[in-house]
C-alpha cells in the first residue's frame, strides 16, 4: 500500500515542514521558557532573503544590473544589487525589533539601534557580486551575536569568537533559492518553495560527506600562492597514491562553493597569498 501510495502521489510531500514552524519548534525544545525573540529574528532574515531573491530573480527585468556608481569600505565598486539587498537587510532587522547592532559588509560604521533587542547580526547582503551581472549563484551571509545584558550597544557586540555565535547561516539564490542555518547544532537546509513564499525544511541534519572528490581554489590565483598550497592543489590533481584526480570546480561565489561543499564533499579554499596576504575572505562577514 505505501509503496502504491507514494507512487501515485509521484513522492509529493504531505508532511512539509516550514523554517518558521521548524524554527518555533527547536525553540520550544531548546528553551522552553524563551521569549520567541529569536525566532522573530530568524523570521525577519528569512523575509530579507526572499526579498533580495525577488530581486535578484527580477534584476534583468527591472534595470537592477550594473554598477551603482558608489564604492564600500573594502574599496569595491558596489552594484546596484548589492545596494537594494544592503536596504532591504537594514529595514527589516531593524523593524524586526531585536537587534542593537547591525553590521553589514557595504557599510563603513556599525549600526547602532537605540533602544532596540538583545541580538547583534553581522551580514554580507550580497556575496559574490562579480556573478551578479551574468546570472551566476550568489548569497547572503549572516551571523547572530546575542548581548550581555549589562553590555552596552557597541561593535564590540560583534567582535567575538565564532563560538559565542547563537546562530549563522546562509541563502544561495541559485538554480533554487536554498536558505541553510545552524542555531548551535548540526546545520538544516530549507527550500523556498516560490509558490508559497516559504522555506520548507530539505534536510534536517546536513553533514558534509566524508569523502569528496571536488577541490574547488581559484587557481587563477596559483603564482601567488606559499609551497604548501601549490603542493596541496597538486596532490588533488596528481593523486601520489595513484588514485584518479580531484574535479575542479570554482563558482567565485562562496557561498554557491560552500554549499556545494557541504552536499558533495570536498574542500573550498580561499588562501591568503601575496596579493592577499590575509586572505580574501573576510571573518566577521564571510566566515561567521
Ligand atoms: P565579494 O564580497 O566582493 O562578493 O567577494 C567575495 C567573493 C566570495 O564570494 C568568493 O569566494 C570570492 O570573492 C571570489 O574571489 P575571486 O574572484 O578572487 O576568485
Ligand atoms: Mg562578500
Amino acid at each position: 500500500m505505501g509503496a502504491a501510495r507514494n507512487e501515485m502521489l509521484n513522492g509529493f510531500s504531505t508532511d512539509p515542514l516550514t523554517l518558521t514552524q521548524w524554527v518555533l519548534v527547536q525553540q520550544q525544545k531548546e528553551a522552553p521558557h524563551a521569549r520567541g525573540n529569536l525566532s522573530i529574528l530568524l523570521n525577519a532574515i528569512c523575509v530579507a532573503c526572499k526579498f533580495v531573491d525577488s530581486a535578484v530573480r527580477r534584476a534583468g527585468l527591472s534595470d537592477l544590473l550594473g554598477l551603482a556608481g558608489t564604492g564600500n569600505i573594502q574599496g569595491e565598486d558596489q552594484k546596484k544589487l548589492d545596494i537594494v539587498a544592503n536596504e532591504v537587510f537594514i529595514n527589516v532587522l531593524r523593524r524586526s525589533g531585536q537587534c542593537s547592532v547591525l553590521v553589514s559588509e557595504e557599510i563603513d560604521d556599525e549600526i547602532i539601534i537605540e533602544g532596540g533587542g538583545e541580538y547583534s547580526v553581522v551580514f554580507d547582503p550580497l556575496d559574490g557580486s562579480s556573478n551578479i551581472d551574468c546570472g551566476v549563484s550568489i548569497g547572503t551571509i549572516y551571523g547572530i551575536y546575542k548581548k550581555e545584558k549589562t553590555e552596552a550597544p557597541s561593535v564590540s557586540n560583534v567582535l567575538k569568537r565564532g563560538r559565542e555565535l547563537v546562530g549563522a547561516g546562509y541563502c544561495l539564490y541559485g538554480s533554487s533559492c536554498s536558505m541553510v542555518l545552524s542555531v548551535g547544532k548540526q546545520p538544516a537546509h530549507f527550500t523556498l518553495d516560490p509558490s508559497l513564499g516559504e522555506f520548507v525544511l530539505t534536510s534536517a541534519h546536513m553533514r558534509v560527506p566524508e569523502a569528496g572528490r571536488i577541490y574547488s581554489i581559484n587557481e587563477g590565483n596559483s603564482s601567488l600562492w606559499a609551497d604548501a598550497i601549490s603542493r596541496y592543489v597538486q596532490e588533488c590533481k596528481s593523486p601520489s597514491n595513484g588514485k584518479l584526480p580531484m574535479s575542479l570546480r570554482y563558482v567565485g561565489s562562496m557561498v554557491a562553493d560552500v554549499h556545494r561543499t557541504l552536499l558533495y564533499g570536498g574542500i573550498f579554499m580561499y588562501p591568503a597569498d601575496r596579493k592577499a596576504t590575509q586572505g580574501k575572505l573576510r571573518l566577521l562577514y564571510e566566515a561567521c
